[in-house]
């Protein structure tokens, strides 16, 4: 069954590969390249083989993100500029932002991530088969083959961003930008300030008045920011804001953010 859901990184142990996750990942691969037929260069049994080498045999708290060099390499896609949108615990409302605009593209937008979202899996060391029993949760160890993935995509991810980006971050917890997230870890560092005009972080706020974007945790982004020598701005947006501009879309238009 299909158990982890986006944006939960709590869970842990007791369940195991995602059921028939070769048919999931190869149909989902199929899927979007019948979508974007500039896609098709792209061979969907082949990034499956790169996608099992990366972690099959190997100890499942043991995979390191670098194990999936290959596999990243494998799959093909040029990301246009100005088009990247970044989220850290902003997961559902990043996700329905950029589908109900088509403003933005999120990491589960490109083929590696469309193919890899929601999905658990792991192997056994010494084996050839996926372990449909149990793998490791996302804390329960720190090389686990699901974390080390994500890293390695959303590093990838970051790598190729430019021109204008956009950063979603969560203004209703204590630390809207985390060092330990993924996006604080990760994608921040791979950055390129030659390539990256400007970066619109926007926290949203469940609560009427925040005023996130003056907070330490902002502080502490907009240093990195600035000693990156990367351009950006922070505005506090409501969420009932952006809550009107999915139901309310303008097609390929950001402006509600803006
Ligand atoms: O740790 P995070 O957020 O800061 O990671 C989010 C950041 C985004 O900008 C994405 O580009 O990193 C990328 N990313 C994903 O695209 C992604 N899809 C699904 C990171 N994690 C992703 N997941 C799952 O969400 C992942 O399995 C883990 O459980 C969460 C991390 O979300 P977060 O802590 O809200």
């Amino acid at each position: 069954s299909m158990s982890v859901q986006l944006g939960d990184n709590t869970q842990t142990t007791t369940k195991g590969t995602t059921t028939n996750l070769k048919t999931v990942v190869i149909e989902r691969c199929r899927d979007y390249i019948r979508t974007f037929p500039q896609m098709s260069s792209n061979n969907c049994d082949a990034i499956w083989e790169a996608f099992q080498n990366s972690f099959l045999g190997k100890d499942p708290c043991n995979v390191k993100v670098e194990d999936y060099d290959l596999f990243i390499t494998t799959v093909q896609q040029d990301i246009p500029c100005n088009k990247s949108l970044f989220w850290s615990k902003t997961s559902q409302i990043a996700h329905d932002f950029a589908k109900a605009t088509k403003c933005l593209m999120t990491l589960e937008d490109t083929l590696l991530g469309y193919m890899m979202d929601g999905l658990k899996w792991c192997g056994k060391q010494h084996s050839k088969e996926l372990n449909y029993t149990s793998c490791p949760g996302w804390v329960e160890c720190e090389l686990n083959p699901v974390r080390s993935f994500w890293r390695r995509a959303s590093a990838h991810f970051a790598e190729l961003a430019c021109g204008n980006v956009m950063v979603m971050l969560n203004g209703s917890i204590d630390t809207p930008f985390n060092k330990q997230s993924i996006f604080g870890s990760v994608e921040i560092k791979r950055f390129d300030s030659e390539k990256i005009n400007y970066i619109s972080i926007r926290v949203i706020d469940s609560l009427q008045d925040r005023v996130s974007c003056n907070s330490m945790s902002l502080e502490d982004l907009g240093k990195i920011l600035k000693n990156a020598s990367l351009n950006f701005d922070c505005k506090d947006i409501d969420k009932s804001e952006v809550e009107r501009c999915i139901n309310d879309p303008i097609p390929h238009s950001c402006d509600c953010v803006n």
